[in-house]
């Protein structure tokens, strides 16, 4: 672990600027300032998001959203507000990792990430999509705000966080759902509720593992 009495650290890279022999293992970053520590995963991070075994519930209210919730090391959503204060200093790229059942894998990287404070509702910033087999199912929530079920920021009628049992920047609704009902693969029961990247598998498609995670570009 980085010693306590050094430099508060934005982001991973200021962890690899410092010492590139601790490039691995978990780190308390602090996006916000000396109050918000954050615990990463430097391997894998920073990571904003992340399923993998179903084991947390994500379908939450806006407050949780906004502040995160989940364990660091299995699922976890780092929380809207140390996100926007992470992408606010620096620019940053998005990559999706994500993995069926079947052991397949694939990603979608976008070469510009960021979101908007709190008063623009957290939108979102995505551009530069880089096809790594998972095809591009993030554009379609590009400048979106973020919405839960308490708080519909959508542009649908009614409330996408409600019809599809997740959290997003849903748009009319969405063609991702990475934060849906985790479903253990193909599941049509509710049409498009489940952990979903519409573009590689479909509506019914609920995935395996999918993150999010995002790192500067230098
Ligand atoms: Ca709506």
């Amino acid at each position: 672990m980085m010693s306590q009495s050094a430099v508060l650290l934005l982001d991973c890279s200021d962890v690899y600027n410092q010492d590139s022999s601790r490039a691995s293992g978990v780190y308390t970053i602090y996006p916000i300032g000396a109050t918000s520590a954050v615990l990463v995963n430097w391997k894998l991070l920073p990571v904003f998001q992340r399923r993998t075994d179903g084991s947390v519930n994500f379908y939450r209210p806006w407050s949780q959203y906004k502040m995160g919730f989940g364990n660091p090391a299995r699922e976890y959503w780092l929380g809207l507000e140390r996100l926007f204060h992470l992408t606010l200093r620096k620019r940053y790229e998005l990559l999706v990792d994500m993995e069926d059942f079947s052991g397949n894998k694939a990603f979608a990287r976008y070469s510009s990430f960021s979101i908007n404070p709190e008063s623009y509702g957290y939108r979102l910033h995505v551009s530069g999509f880089i096809n790594g087999g998972a095809g591009d199912a993030l554009s379609y929530h590009n400048r979106q705000k973020f919405s839960t079920f308490d708080k519909d920021q959508d542009s649908w009628p009614e409330n996408c966080a409600k019809l599809y049992l997740g959290a997003f920047w849903y748009n009319n609704c969405h063609h991702a759902n990475p934060n849906g009902v985790y479903r253990w693969g193909a599941d049509g029961t509710i049409f498009a509720a489940g952990v979903e990247w519409y573009h590689w598998k479909g509506y019914n498609y609920s995935l395996k593992t999918i993150s999010m995670k995002i790192r500067p570009v230098q």
